[in-house]
């Protein structure tokens, strides 16, 4: 046998695997066609379910047109912002029975306050009553849970049952308190008389008072400083107002003498609390949505002007009070942690995020978003951090909006809480 022939022989007899790989390839066509069925259903199925998506996303309108703005890369929390539990140690009083108590003023050791439905309440010790309401009724339950939430029956009726915010006492003893949707009034503690004293159903400078938030009354009566937040944005939808970033809020001047309103300053971005500074020739003025606390002059040589009385807050700045150590008490209505996520700071620069966001979610949900850290600053005279009271997961105190001192105590306010807190001082 030559070579050829030996290589013809092995290649005849070389053993057989027996495999079913003639049919393969009609294995493989099969699979691949049933593949090719399910990966087109699948994508349709997504597509049918995404249609919806993408039509909200690409055909609606946003309720808001937010700008670009840059906030400052939070402050530390360090040094006269180092988180604490001092919060913690206030303690809640009237709890289920006072919704959302945002501001507090008192005559002696009698507190006042105003509640989410429209009431201004007296409290004497362990007993408070109603002395007065600012609007009419219906006024909704706001409550969800422990919380306040502004469900559709609070919503529909809050502009009419009124929202009374700020609530200072006047040097002749009576109440002055501004109402996000009705103005300004003055409350006759005693006999519960009320006085319309601006109404917001009269335009200032053109524009509406879409959103009366705080006000301070100088010591001899004369002149009372308010806060617009907006005149586009009313309170009940404050998350609109501060996603938006809108530059439409004004500080304004009433005169009790002439009852004229003068705007003092505008195109602030949600300006809240106000303060008188000592000398009365300039107001505070918190302006949330920039975390930051400006001056506004309203008289004497600087009037017109306005700086900053201290930027870049570790949260964003409600209302401001005096404090006894000749400074200012701030309540944030929620805080910027660094470390840590603020979601505000992050969508800061981000307008479509936010115009996305408000056409897949309702207020009520991303409220649900803010976090329940509860912090107050004490500042010194100067704005200079003198101290600062935390309560990280908001457990006793949550979602502040004032800190009020009156008698060695610390009486908190809150926008949301069915309760108002006291913290006594010497304990911390
Ligand atoms: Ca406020």
């Amino acid at each position: 046998m030559n070579e050829p022939e030996g290589l013809r022989f092995r290649r005849l007899n070389r053993p057989q695997i027996l495999t079913d790989e003639t049919h393969e390839p009609q294995y493989k066509n099969t699979s691949t066609y049933s593949g090719k069925v399910f990966r087109v259903t699948l994508l349709t199925l997504v597509a049918f379910l995404l249609f919806p998506l993408l039509v909200v996303v690409f055909l609606l309108d946003s309720p808001i047109h937010p700008e670009a703005f840059s906030l400052n890369e939070p402050p530390l929390m360090t040094g006269c912002y180092e988180p604490n539990l001092k919060l913690r140690q206030a303690e809640r009083l009237f709890e289920e029975h006072l919704v959302g108590p945002e501001s507090l003023a008192n005559i002696g050791d009698v507190l006042y306050t105003g509640t989410a439905d429209g009431k201004i309440v007296k409290i004497d010790g362990r007993n408070f009553h109603v002395i007065a309401t600012l609007g009419k009724p219906p006024c909704g339950n706001v409550l969800y849970g422990s919380y306040v939430l502004w469900c559709l029956g609070s919503r529909e009726h809050e502009h009419s049952c009124g929202r009374p915010l700020g609530i200072r006492v006047g040097p002749n003893g009576t109440l002055f308190v501004a109402d996000a949707y009705l103005g300004l009034f003055e409350v006759n503690p005693v006999t519960g008389d009320v006085k319309s004293l601006v109404s917001t159903e009269k335009k200032i400078a053109g524009r509406p008072l879409g959103f009366v938030n705080d006000l301070d009354i100088t010591q001899d009566g004369k002149k009372i400083y308010f806060t617009d937040s907006s005149s586009r944005w009313q309170r009940r939808d404050f998350m609109h107002l501060i996603m938006e970033a809108t530059a439409d809020g004004r500080v304004l001047e009433y005169d009790t003498e002439s009852k004229e309103v003068t705007v003092m300053m505008e195109n602030l971005r949600f300006p809240n609390g106000i303060q008188l500074f000592p000398d009365e020739e300039s107001v505070l003025v918190a302006e949330t949505t920039m975390a930051r606390i400006k001056r506004v002059h309203v008289s004497g040589l600087n009037k017109g002007g306005m700086d900053t009385f201290i930027d870049n807050l570790p949260g964003f700045p409600d209302n401001i009070r005096r404090s006894s150590s000749g400074g200012y008490w701030v309540a944030m209505s929620a805080v910027r942690p660094n470390p840590g996520f603020s979601m505000l700071d992050f969508l800061s620069q981000r307008p479509w995020l936010k115009k996305l966001i408000f056409k897949l979610f309702s207020q009520e949900m991303l409220l649900k978003f803010v976090p329940r850290y509860s912090l107050v600053l004490e500042l010194r005279g100067d704005g200079v951090c003198l101290r600062s009271f935390h309560d990280p997961q908001g457990l006793v105190a949550a979602y502040s909006s004032e800190a009020h001192e009156h008698g060695g105590h610390l009486f908190l306010g809150s926008f949301r809480s069915p309760y108002l807190c006291r913290l006594d001082l010497s304990k911390v």
